[in-house]
């Protein structure tokens, strides 16, 4: 196969070096506002998917040809290591996530397993090697973060208020730190795989993170993060690392040994810099609802955004979250070629 120069924009940007013009890619975009995917989908569960290397690549590669963006992102899920260390977990359609048998004592966690991501869930790092070989830009490598992963361990599924997890966190600290340490090795050891099989960067989701107040972060969540970066540093790929809801959470994130801080909508990346004086290269942050908004106003939002992006290097375009089910494909191919003849022209 022929394949184009390698597209390093993205992995420059992580670096906060100077681009030629700002790299973009959007949170779940391989999924179900596609047709193609769905038309995938609907001849395997999202599991087959995953343990199939030529249709999770497929599915991979797919979104980036098709929006044309700076960076793939492996299609996996938060939830696909769990199984092998003893979470039966299952994709529902519609809903996300259902755990059968959620975490609910400190010997729940003592029964948990660990995870040796060649011999449990090899086919991963097949499908990372074979999109090294047809991908011309850098692969993303991710995993869920120890809160979120132990949110839907703890509730059983998707959650508004995580009344359970934190009931569990305040009664039971030292269980909690056990099930924190616990995950941040199955994330230690899953991202290292991940990258030793051609991961070019790895993202952290800690998607549901926002939930907890600056001061339980530093208690009962910064520690494993500390040790998850300081471990993966080694690797020398860029670390990000993403939240939604958890702006007031920023300055803990920037004494983290991680290298690139993505952002939701909540905060504009001016703030971020001048007020919250982050110093790290930010990644956002379109809210993803714009995108059913006419163009006119996705193009308005999106300047203001890249304005204050391009002020310095290191800025990633991306949405605040994952991209909806009812947004069009063509609405986010000509969001893609916006921001890149918008940002070359004026960087
Ligand atoms: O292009 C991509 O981004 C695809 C890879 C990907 C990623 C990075 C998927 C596929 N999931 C994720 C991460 C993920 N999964 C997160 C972190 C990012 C975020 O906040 O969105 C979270 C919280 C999950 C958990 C999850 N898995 C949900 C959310 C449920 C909730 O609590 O609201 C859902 C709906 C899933 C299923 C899932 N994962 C991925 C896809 C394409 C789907 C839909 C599956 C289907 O077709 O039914």
């Amino acid at each position: 196969m022929n394949k184009a120069p390698f597209n390093d924009q993205f992995l420059r940007a992580c670096r906060g070096e100077v681009t030629d013009h700002t790299p973009v890619w959007y949170m779940r975009q391989a999924g179900r506002y596609q047709a193609e995917y769905r038309k995938i989908r609907s001849k395997y569960s999202f599991h087959e998917m995953n343990l199939n290397p030529e249709v999770a690549a497929e599915v991979t590669r797919f979104a980036v040809e098709q929006l044309g963006v700076d960076s793939a992102i492996l299609f996996a899920d938060i939830m696909t290591p769990l199984p092998s260390i003893g979470v039966d977990v299952e994709i529902k359609s519609g809903i996300g996530p259902v755990i059968d048998n959620p975490i609910q004592s400190r010997s729940d966690v003592d029964r948990l397993g660990e995870l040796d991501p060649l011999k449990d869930i090899p086919y991963v790092m097949e499908t990372i090697k074979m999109l090294r070989e047809q991908l011309s830009v850098p692969l993303i490598g991710f995993s869920g973060a120890p809160f979120t992963v132990a949110s839907y361990m703890i509730e059983g599924g998707p959650s508004k208020n995580y009344y359970k997890t934190k009931a569990f966190m305040y009664t039971d600290p030292e269980g909690w730190h056990q099930l924190m340490n616990k995950l941040g090795d199955m994330t230690i050891a899953y991202l290292t795989a991940q990258v030793k099989a051609g991961a070019q960067a790895v993202q952290l989701f800690d998607s549901w993170v926002g939930a907890l107040n600056e001061a339980d972060y530093r208690t009962y969540i910064a520690p494993v993060m500390n040790r998850i970066f300081s471990s993966l540093k080694e690797l020398g790929v860029p670390l990000l690392m993403f939240g939604v809801g958890a702006s007031h959470l920023i300055q803990e994130w920037n004494k983290l040994p991680v290298d690139v801080i993505g952002i939701d909508w909540r905060i504009t990346i001016k703030k971020a810099r001048e007020v919250e004086g982050i110093t790290k290269p930010l990644m956002g942050n379109l809210e993803p609802a714009l995108l059913l908004a006419p163009w006119e106003v996705i193009e308005e939002r999106t300047k203001e955004i890249l304005d204050q992006g391009m002020e310095k290097p290191g800025f990633i375009f991306n949405l605040g979250h994952g991209v909806f089910p009812q947004v069009k494909v063509e609405t986010l191919q000509r969001l893609t070629s916006f921001v890149h003849d918008y940002t070359r022209k004026n960087s």
